[in-house]
């Protein structure tokens, strides 16, 4: 589901409007080749605990089948630290797979500082959400949230109420945001992964049946959110 510029959850689109807020006045945010950039973190495998080991492997499957369907895009995988077991897991199979390196990057970092601090153009992140869409919890969504301000807490407000399990939605960032200013950021992508903590809601109590489809269906809905954004 793509959310529209001012389109409340139940409103219809306008996008003769949305190109010119939105759109190609951005351009100078990307990287010198201008590629359409996605940042995404790993979905589910944090604070939701899924395995990394069948999480790695679904986002290498999900990121070669989008990659060759799909003309200059770029996609970049993130963690905080090189010591992050799925970012070595990611980064020794895209190899394996012979994933294009100039097509999909693994970068240590912060995703909320890669253009300042990481010399890396993305003008979409994907954000690793909770079914609430609040800023609350830890992890990559308390960081985008915070980096973000309020507005994005709006932004996301006016696109839904809740998601659910293996769903995405792309909200526009208001050029207001110091994610915006600052980073180039003009979308961030909420994704809902699937949860085997206890803790939390939704819990999938380690049926990694259920799961694996729905951490597939997750990174296939990020992909063609993004994807299908204005540029
Ligand atoms: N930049 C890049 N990667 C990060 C950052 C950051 N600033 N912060 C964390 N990561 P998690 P989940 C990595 O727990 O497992 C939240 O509380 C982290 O190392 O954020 O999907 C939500 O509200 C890990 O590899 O997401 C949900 O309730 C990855 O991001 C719940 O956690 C995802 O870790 C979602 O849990």
């Amino acid at each position: 589901e793509i959310c529209q510029p001012g389109e409340g959850p139940t409103n219809g689109s306008n996008p003769s409007k949305e190109s010119k807020q939105y759109g190609r006045d951005t351009s100078h945010h990307l990287s010198s080749k201008n590629i359409h950039t996605l940042a995404f973190p790993s979905i589910s495998t944090s604070d939701f605990q899924f395995d990394i080991n069948m999480a790695s492997d679904i986002i290498i499957e999900s990121v070669g089948a989008f990659l060759n369907k799909t003309e200059n895009v770029r996609l970049v995988f993130v963690d905080l630290t090189h010591r992050s077991n799925i970012f070595s897991l990611v980064r020794s199979k895209a190899m394996k797979a012979n994933i294009d390196p100039q097509k999909f990057l693994t970068v240590v970092g912060d995703i909320t500082k890669l253009s300042t601090e990481g010399n890396i153009c993305c003008n979409v992140i994907a954000n690793a959400a909770n079914w609430r869409l609040k800023p609350s919890g830890g992890g990559v969504n308390a960081a985008i949230f915070k980096a973000a301000g309020e507005a994005l807490e709006i932004a996301t407000r006016k696109c839904a109420g809740t998601l659910s399990p293996g769903n995405s939605i792309a909200v526009p960032l208001p050029s207001t945001s110091p994610l915006y200013q600052r980073e180039g950021v003009t979308h961030v992508i909420h994704v809902l992964g699937p949860n085997m903590n206890p803790q939390r809601p939704s819990c999938l109590k380690n049926d990694y049946n259920k799961g694996c489809k729905i951490l597939h269906d997750s990174y296939s809905s990020l992909f063609e959110n993004f994807a299908n954004l204005d540029r």
